[in-house]
């Protein structure tokens, strides 16, 4: 086990030590993290002597760091992505350019189920390359966790590649993968005209998946386009029965009160939310519940419905921001760029912002504990930016000021060319 002084760094911590929300840098600081976990955060000048002197444990390596005044931020978490599945949309994209809309191309069979022929196709490693290239471009811009969710599979074998594959992904590169399991995302073709059969079916291939080990959550559709309140409340009744938190897409296009469903099952979060009315407001902040918005998807599909986010805030409903990188509606490859557009479409300053891709979205996934903010006991999860301020990583589009990565205490190998270019950095063998 190493431990490692970080110096010269303007900490971003997102909390004081207690853990309440906090938007300000401070100078001058520093990190002391022993193998995976942050030890001490603060200035450097208040760093005491005993915790110092407790650390150079002669039995555990010792180096210091100098991290030349860089912005220190924990590592971003990407709490909502459908990276693992086969194929592209860019036709589908030309037809919504000419009007047609996405709920059309859905029921003529488009839309996501064209998507779920195109990963029922692919192989097991093709599946994964093509996830492991997108992964790439995130880990690129300093993201540490990232949840993948299933959803293209639809069948018990095909849903159990897809998170087999985002499994595999989270041990091979060198970050947290925590997996969705969202059979619950479109009705599968083999039951076209029996939705609560289908329903059926999802509820039993939960049971074995999570008997493999592959499930960290559980989430559905709850749209005109997916799947009714009744149902949608059936799948987390298995959950519940299985202990496995929930989360769901609600509230996208039209208000079917999925909010309030979610917030009575306790959900980690809400998702989407461009329909959420202020009583579903008031149920997720009874039961904390996060609201997760995702400007990606708004952008691309050309919504104009904002999500409540004036009284999300009046709520105390923690806000996170995520990118959904999905093949329909946001083929988006940038939590860098997400951080920008939730500042210039739904208005959230920077620091909501950032908070929303670090703190909120740790407690999305249930990881408030150990990940998402910069303080003793959490994850030595972070990365040093090169810019003067927090403002400055969502003012910028298409410029990545990543300038390290440091990962469970170990910095990630950046590849040829730094953090901007290359593979999927590897984790490193202790
Ligand atoms: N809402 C979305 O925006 C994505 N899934 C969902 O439930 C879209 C998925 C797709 O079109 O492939
Ligand atoms: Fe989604």
């Amino acid at each position: 086990m190493s431990t490692t002084l970080w110096v010269n760094a303007r900490l971003a911590c997102m909390a004081d030590a207690a853990g309440s929300a906090q938007d300000r840098v401070l100078e001058r600081g520093a990190l002391l993290t022993r193998g995976d976990r942050i030890v001490w955060a603060g200035a450097l000048e208040a760093l005491p002597a005993a915790v110092r002197a407790d650390a150079r444990d002669p039995a555990t390596h010792w180096q210091e760091v100098d991290l030349g005044g860089a912005l220190v931020t924990p590592g971003l978490i990407d709490c909502h992505t459908h990276l693992v599945y086969g194929g592209s949309r860019a036709r589908e994209f030309e037809q919504r350019l000419q009007g047609v809309s996405y709920e059309a191309i859905a029921l003529a069979g488009g839309g996501i189920r064209a998507t779920v022929n195109a990963t029922r196709a692919a192989s097991d490693a093709s599946l994964y390359e093509q996830a492991a290239a997108r992964l790439r471009a995130y880990l690129r811009e300093g993201v540490t966790t990232v949840e993948i969710k299933s959803g293209y599979g639809l069948t018990e074998h095909d849903e159990a590649r897809l998170l087999r594959t985002a499994r595999r992904l989270g041990q091979d590169a060198a970050v947290d993968v925590r997996t969705t399991y969202l059979a619950a995302h479109a009705l599968a073709p083999e039951y076209a005209g029996r939705a609560d059969d289908y329903i059926d079916a999802v509820c039993r291939w939960l049971s074995t998946l999570h008997a493999e080990g592959l499930v960290d959550a559980v989430d559905a559709f709850c749209e005109t386009i997916g799947f009714t309140l009744a149902q949608t409340e059936r799948v987390f009744a298995a959950a519940r029965a299985l202990g496995l938190p929930v989360k769901l897409h609600a509230e996208q296009l039209s208000n079917q009160h999925g909010s309030a469903l979610a917030a009575r099952y306790g959900a980690l979060s809400c998702d989407h939310l461009e329909y959420l009315d202020q009583g579903g407001i008031e149920a997720m902040a009874a039961a904390g519940t996060v609201a997760v918005l995702l400007p990606g998807a708004y952008y691309f599909l050309r919504e104009t419905r904002l999500p409540p986010v004036a009284a999300l805030r009046a709520a105390g409903v923690p806000i996170a921001i995520a990118t959904d990188h999905n093949p329909g509606t946001s083929p988006v490859l940038s939590p860098l760029l997400m951080l920008n557009m939730a500042c210039v479409l739904f208005r959230l300053t920077p620091w909501e912002a950032l908070r929303g891709m670090t703190t909120h979205a740790a407690r999305a996934l249930g990881l408030q504990a150990t990940h998402g903010i910069l303080a003793a006991g959490h994850r030595a999860d972070f990365v040093a930016w090169g810019v003067d301020d927090v403002s400055e990583l969502a003012y910028a589009i298409g410029r990545n000021p990543c300038q390290r990565i440091v990962y469970r205490g170990t910095e990630r190998v950046p590849a040829p060319g730094g953090h901007t270019t290359g593979a999927v950095a590897r984790r490193e063998t202790p």
